[in-house]
């Protein structure tokens, strides 16, 4: 009866781990732990697409994630989003974005994010998930997998009830849109 129970008990438990790790859609490289990678629908022309996640890293050393690829766009490029003049700006970070050791980043619309640059197509809603290659400078890469938002989302829905929309709440930002496209064509240059 006992070890009938347990095993019960045991598959039972096998299964919530299956069914909570397909729901948090998570990725590990290194001692990098990569949470819910997201992205959001783009307009038919729109020529870049955000990309958003958390990023932890385990380790005793900071790490930087210094870019990535994508078969959807040319190139995959770290940004950083700053209030200048009461204008938002985007910035390329070229040297990556630090994620300290025994620290947590989160990218998203409102801050530092993953910028699909030179869109091949456009991202659709409902459409599958995009592939994309996450280059750390300690950790290697890794091969995620973009979940697909509605246009305009400011935060993830699907895992992330517990926090969803806590970066715009109160900021006084909730009308902006994280990714103007605008902005963006004023930085082509660089
Ligand atoms: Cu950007």
């Amino acid at each position: 009866m006992m070890s009938f129970r347990k095993s019960v008990a045991a598959a039972l438990g096998a299964a919530a781990l299956l069914a909570s790790a397909a729901l948090a859609h998570e990725y590990d490289v290194g001692k990098i732990h990569i949470d819910h990678p997201w992205t959001r629908a783009t307009p038919a022309s729109a020529p870049v697409a955000g990309a958003y996640m958390v990023l932890e890293n385990n380790g005793d050393t900071p790490d930087r994630l210094i870019g990535g690829s994508t078969p959807l766009a040319k190139d995959v490029q770290v940004h950083s989003m700053s209030m200048e003049n009461g204008v938002m700006k985007m910035r390329q970070l070229t040297d990556g974005l630090e994620i300290p050791a025994h620290g947590k980043i989160e990218l998203s619309p409102a801050g530092f994010h993953l910028m699909l640059v030179g869109l091949k197509h456009p991202v659709e809603a409902g459409g599958k998930r995009i592939p994309v290659t996450l280059t750390f400078e300690k950790a290697g890469t890794v091969n995620v997998e973009l979940a697909i938002e509605k246009m305009g989302t400011t935060a993830p829905t699907a895992g992330h009830g517990d926090h969803a929309g806590h970066d715009m709440s109160g900021s006084g930002m909730s009308g902006m849109p994280g990714h103007d496209m605008s902005s963006h064509s004023g930085t082509s240059g660089m």
